[in-house]
This record gives structure tokens, C-alpha cells and sequence, in this order.
């Protein structure tokens, strides 16, 4: 079986799960907690991905896969089940990976901050920078707003995933941000993201960090 290195607490772990789910596929990989530590690269980790970053997916053949994208593109090229994430058709295609890379990049906004406002102490941590994170989160919500119908009438594909996953992200971590706030079509197209069974069967937790 697939082994998947795995947290409850990674957005891009979450949006490989929820990929794994849509397909039909999560039933036949193994999930292995791995703790990745941005300030301790962790040795076993980099052994088999050299950036020490989950999700990462070791298959049967030997070939180790590495990052969420790449393992999203994997399931839904592996399983014709559910939704196809990547469309063939090349436009359709295009805006479903430029909204992807709208999620991860919001996720990419979001860890650092996240480092930034938990992990580094006080006396380091910059305001300045903490200003630009909440700026970036607040555009990202402001432009997701003005696409939501699009996102509401085309079929569900990675660009959806990824967003949805993102803003799951945001209730988790960032609450208090309020990024529904005067965006209503958004946080209704949402609202429908959510019932998904492969969201509601990956959700977010703080469980106890493996040693
Ligand atoms: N671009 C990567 C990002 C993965 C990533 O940053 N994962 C975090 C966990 S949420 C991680 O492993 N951090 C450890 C580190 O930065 O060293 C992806 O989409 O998979």
C-alpha cells in the first residue's frame, strides 16, 4: 500500500486527503503521522523528501511523491472515481490550477504567520510582517468574493479543493479574522464546500505531536 506521511493539523496534508477521498482512493493508502518541523528539519523525512515537508507519498514501485499538487494530480490519474480535479480541457484547466495556486499560495500566507505569531518569540516577532500577512489574507478573500459565481456554476476541480481547503484553514487557525465578513457569496459557496464528505471526513485537529 501507499504510504502517505501525514498530520491532522496540515492544510496541504488536508488537501491531499480531501483529493484521496474524492477520488475513492483513501482506503488504499496508509497514513503515517510525521511531525515536520519547520525549525528542525527532520532527518527520516528528508531521507525520502529532501524539503522535509508532509504530505509527502511513498508508493509501492519505490517512487516517492511530493508536493499536495503533484499527489492530487496523482490520485485523479490513478482513479477515474468522482470528480476529475486536473480538466482536460486546457482553459478549464488553467483556471482550475490558477485557483489552486490562489489556495496554497493563501496557505502560504498563512503558515508563516502562523510561525510568525506561535512559534517565534515575542521580542522577534515582526509587525511589519504580520501587517503584510493579514493584508494578503484579506486581498485573497476580496478577490475569491468577486469570483464566487464562477466557482458556484463550473464542476468541482482541484482549484475548488484548494481554495475550500484554504479557508478551512483560516476557520482553524485565524478565527477571529473573520474573512466571511461582507463577503457573503463566499462564504456561501463555502458553506457547500463543507458538507462534502471528503471534507467532513478530514477534518482539522490538534492532536498530540508524535516524539
Ligand atoms: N508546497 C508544499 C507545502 C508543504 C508544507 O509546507 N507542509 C508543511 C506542513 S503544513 C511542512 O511540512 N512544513 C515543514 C517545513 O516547512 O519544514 C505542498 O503543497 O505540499
Amino acid at each position: 500500500m501507499p504510504i502517505l506521511h501525514w498530520s491532522p493539523r496540515s492544510p496541504y496534508v488536508r488537501k491531499a486527503m480531501v483529493a484521496l477521498h474524492e477520488k475513492d482512493l483513501a482506503d488504499k493508502v496508509e497514513t503515517v503521522r510525521t511531525h515536520a518541523d519547520p525549525m528542525i528539519p527532520h532527518e527520516g523525512l528528508m531521507a525520502i523528501n529532501p524539503l522535509s515537508k508532509i504530505p509527502t507519498l511513498e508508493l509501492e514501485d519505490g517512487r516517492v511523491l511530493f508536493d499536495s499538487h503533484v499527489i492530487c494530480e496523482w490520485a485523479d490519474l490513478e482513479s477515474a472515481d468522482g470528480p476529475q480535479l486536473f480538466p482536460a480541457d486546457p482553459a478549464a484547466r488553467l483556471e482550475a490550477e490558477r485557483d489552486e495556486a490562489l489556495g496554497t499560495g493563501l496557505l502560504d500566507v498563512a503558515l508563516p504567520w502562523l510561525v510568525e505569531l506561535k512559534m517565534r518569540p515575542e521580542e522577534q516577532r515582526s509587525e511589519q510582517m504580520l501587517a503584510v500577512y493579514r493584508t494578503k489574507m484579506n486581498r485573497v478573500a476580496h478577490w475569491l468574493e468577486g469570483h464566487a459565481a464562477r466557482l458556484t456554476e463550473r464542476p468541482f476541480d482541484i482549484g475548488h479543493l484548494s481554495i475550500g481547503v484554504a479557508l478551512c484553514y483560516l476557520d482553524f487557525r485565524f478565527d477571529g479574522e473573520g474573512w466571511r465578513e461582507g463577503r457573503p457569496d463566499l462564504a456561501n459557496w463555502h458553506a457547500g464546500f463543507a458538507e462534502r464528505p471528503s471534507v467532513q471526513a478530514t477534518t482539522f485537529r490538534d492532536d498530540p505531536r508524535p516524539t
